[in-house]
């Protein structure tokens, strides 16, 4: 097969100095930062929906994107080629791992079997990729909202045979990954939610969700499969409403249905920024629980109020995330999913390259940052100190639920008035972060 991006080589870590557009800047997979190289630290993932079969149509026009090795056909024979092209770009981009949907690598067939027969033929060659590279793959998970068939939604759907075809979908998806070594797999709810509540029983809606989670969870036991389980909080898009609407709303789900065990969060700018949070927001909520597994990183367009998917090019906005990252120790399965495209313009194929260059120095930038934040220590022993009046005293008794209400009214009844409290200084910490950038 002859290379799709024949006059480009290997992406060389070059340093800040070079002018080369195809050279990393700041991302040297090997250097070592906090402990750990930056390729263990980021652990960057390529998303074969948007990199591979991303078209570049919106609701106004049609697809842009230039991709000479793609026939147009939804034949195997095309999508195994197209998989060969993936690791030549993944390779040269020197990613460790991708992610993907059944439906994104395989063509949909004309029943569930003929579409289990397209993916195992597919599979094959991402294995043979796989082994031939080294790359991993870091997550799969079933497209269950572009077929019409989920058109009122998946699991929620109020056709228990849309239910039944959406189960039969993840129980193979779950298979191949497992099959291609996955690290994880994650649960999106593309349609999970509701258009109109006129139509909708949200609780039994709500239940079929959980119960499908639940049968997942019993097959990933029943295969041996040991990859961690993601649930992607998103508010809104498709629907107006998803159920997994942000990362609180996924943990009392995930509480409420006694799933919270086997279930980490995927966490994704984008969506963040579409339930009105900012990422630190959702990361902290996810950490906070336990629940921080692994990011899609992308950001949206202030302007724009919709999931833009953009690659993140904000250094501000990848300091945040990776100080959060690293405050709950690091990703362990997760990783640094680009799931973001090129826009409708960035139609040649070099434009691929560009766009994950970007936004792998972009991170390596953040996590030297937040790295160099976390060491420096002030920033820590600041939001220490602001609790200090919970380290002892009558706060250490309330904190450990030693002090009853009476106990408490003595005290402050002694105390006649709360002494003056200290400033937040807000302005004094982000000029603090902006010594670091
Ligand atoms: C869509 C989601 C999707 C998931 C995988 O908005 O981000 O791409 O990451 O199904
Ligand atoms: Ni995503
Ligand atoms: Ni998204």
């Amino acid at each position: 097969m002859p290379a799709a991006f024949p006059t480009i080589t290997k992406i060389k870590f070059e340093g800040p100095a070079s002018r080369n557009p195809l050279a990393f800047k700041h991302y040297d997979a090997d250097e070592v930062v906090a402990g750990k190289t930056m390729r263990e630290h980021l652990r960057f993932a390529v998303v074969y929906w948007h990199t591979f079969r991303g078209t570049g149509s919106d609701p106004f026009g049609a697809g842009t994107m230039q991709r000479p090795w793609d026939d147009g056909t939804a034949s195997v024979a095309n999508a195994q080629n197209r998989a060969r092209v993936a690791f030549e770009f993944i390779e040269k981009l020197g990613a460790p791992y991708y992610c993907w949907h059944d439906r994104d690598v395989a063509p949909e067939g004309a029943t569930l079997a003929e579409s289990n027969r397209n993916l195992d033929a597919v599979a094959k060659v991402l294995k043979e990729e796989q082994k031939r590279t080294g790359i991993k793959l870091l997550w799969g998970t079933a497209n269950l909202f572009s077929h019409p068939r989920f058109v009122h939604g998946a699991s929620t759907s109020c056709n228990a045979d849309v239910f039944a075809y959406a189960a039969a979908q993840v129980k193979k998806a779950l298979e191949v990954t497992h099959e291609l070594g996955g690290e994880g797999y994650t649960f999106w709810g593309g349609r999970e939610g509701y258009q109109t509540l006129l139509n909708t029983d949200m609780k039994r809606e709500q239940a079929h969700l959980a119960r499908l989670l639940h049968l997942a969870v019993a097959h990933k036991k029943q295969i041996g499969f040991k990859g961690q389980f993601y649930i992607e909080p998103k508010p809104k898009e498709p629907t107006k409403h998803q159920y997994d609407s942000d990362a609180a709303a996924c943990l009392n789900f995930l509480r409420e249905y006694d799933l919270l065990p086997h279930f980490k969060l995927n966490i994704e700018t984008n969506h963040a920024t579409l339930a009105g949070h900012s990422m630190q927001h959702e990361l902290e909520v996810a950490g906070a629980a336990g629940a921080l597994g692994s990011i899609d990183a992308n950001t949206g367009d202030e302007l724009l109020g919709w999931d833009t998917d953009q690659f993140p090019t904000n250094i501000y906005l990848t300091t945040y995330t990776m100080l959060s990252v690293l405050k709950y120790g690091g990703f362990k399965t997760g990783g640094v999913n680009f799931d973001a495209k090129v826009r409708r313009e960035s139609f040649e194929p070099v434009d691929l390259f560009y766009a994950h260059i970007g936004g792998m120095d972009a991170f390596a930038r953040g996590l030297k940052i937040a790295a160099a934040i976390q060491k420096d220590g002030r920033l820590a022993k600041f939001v220490q100190q602001r609790y200090a009046s919970w380290d002892t005293g009558i706060g250490k008794k309330i904190e450990s639920g030693k002090a009853t209400l009476k106990e408490i009214e003595a005290y402050i009844l002694k105390q006649g008035e709360v002494a003056p409290n200290t400033s937040g200084r807000q302005e004094f910490l982000e000029n603090l972060i902006n010594d670091f950038l």
